[in-house]
């Protein structure tokens, strides 16, 4: 897509920035990195297909950013540069633009390499969200309403299977009805929910490991990518870092043979993530750290096999039974991790 030059004006950039080619791999933003002077930037737009209400967004980083400051001010955290008129967005031709100033000498992996960096990336969700513990959840706005709640995606899924693409239905049978013997996992989400034992806190939403970046030295130093920050449970965040963390392919990968567990990634996820939420969490959700791997997941498995049935709307597909490979996927790498958890 074409970048309006009127941008880098309304951003106070007198000259034209060098822009890199698109950055990152995110399946909903387009992000592009940019150099000027002797700086470096990130150029997002928002898919508001996806977000209704950017402006949501931008007032629930304010908002932690305001409070971070106060109370952790050595904490990093990164803020979108303001435009002359000082928003934190620019709108143009209904098009939401953001620019948050490079991380320097950081790096966002695409793929985990070591136990350590595992426990890094852990530890720097688990300090985000008790960095956060003073602050008045009730001031976050809802970027994505039910996000994360498993009750809707199995609603969504059971529509799909009924109102969806019949000829993809009959081609992925033999998945929905595995999926549907796993509805145990909806079940138990139930009760948390009821449970005033689970607390709602800041939750990210996204802890896949290319939101965190790293130094030189291997040690994480920020999360990033707070389009999904709302009011949440633990289980989202540890559970998509075991979701995305512990195999060593992705939920692209066709040849399910090469789906495993690492257990050694397992530990250091837990742990890493322990090391600063151990303290702040209750028994009961303590005793849910293995489930949390499972419900997103499941979850995720749930997503891309609902998508799949209605012709890819959400996720898009390169080839046409993408959507199906990536739900396959994460039903075998939910089958490894129940059998972990025996
Ligand atoms: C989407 O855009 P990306 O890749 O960060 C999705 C996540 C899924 C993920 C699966 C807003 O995230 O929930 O886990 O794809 N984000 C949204 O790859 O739907
Ligand atoms: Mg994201």
């Amino acid at each position: 897509m074409e970048i309006p030059e009127i941008i880098w004006e309304e951003y106070g950039m007198v000259q034209h920035p060098v822009l890199a080619s698109l950055f990152g791999n995110g399946l909903i933003n387009h992000t592009w990195k940019l150099s000027y002077g002797t700086e470096d930037y990130i150029l997002q737009t928002i898919n508001q297909l996806v977000f209704p209400d950017p402006w949501a967004i931008a007032s629930n980083i304010d908002a932690i950013a305001q409070y971070l400051l106060i109370h952790h001010p050595a904490y990093l955290f990164v803020t979108p540069k303001k435009t002359k008129q000082g928003a934190s967005m620019l709108v143009l031709n209904g098009v939401y633009y953001r620019i948050f100033p490079f991380v320097k000498d950081s790096l966002a992996k695409t793929v985990l390499e070591t136990p350590e960096q595992a426990f890094e990336a852990a530890r720097q969700f688990g300090l985000f969200t008790k960095n956060l513990a003073g602050f008045d959840c009730s001031q976050l706005k809802t970027t994505l309403p039910k996000f994360h709640d498993l009750v809707l995606r199995d609603k969504q899924f059971l529509e799909a299977i009924e109102h969806g693409n019949q000829e993809r239905k009959m081609i992925a049978q033999e998945l929905i009805e595995k999926l549907l013997a796993f509805r145990f996992i909806t079940h138990r989400y139930q009760q948390i929910i009821i449970n005033p034992n689970f607390k709602l806190r800041p939750t990210h939403h996204d802890t896949k490991i290319s939101n965190v970046l790293f130094n030189s030295q291997d040690k994480a130093i920020c999360v990033i990518d707070l389009d999904t920050l709302m009011p949440g449970y633990f289980i989202s965040d540890l559970g998509d870092m075991m979701r995305t963390y512990l195999c060593p392919v992705s939920e692209e990968e066709s040849d399910f043979s090469k789906i495993t567990i690492r257990k050694a990634f397992y530990d250091a996820v837990i742990d890493g993530y322990c090391s600063e939420m151990g303290a702040e969490l209750s028994k009961d959700e303590l005793d849910a750290i293995s489930y949390a791997g499972q419900f997103m997941v499941y979850m995720q498995a749930l997503r891309f096999l609902t998508d799949y049935l209605n012709n890819d709307i959400y996720y898009g597909a390169k080839y046409p039974d993408q959507n199906l490979v990536r739900a396959g996927n994460q039903l075998v790498l939910l089958e490894k991790l129940m059998d972990l958890a025996i």
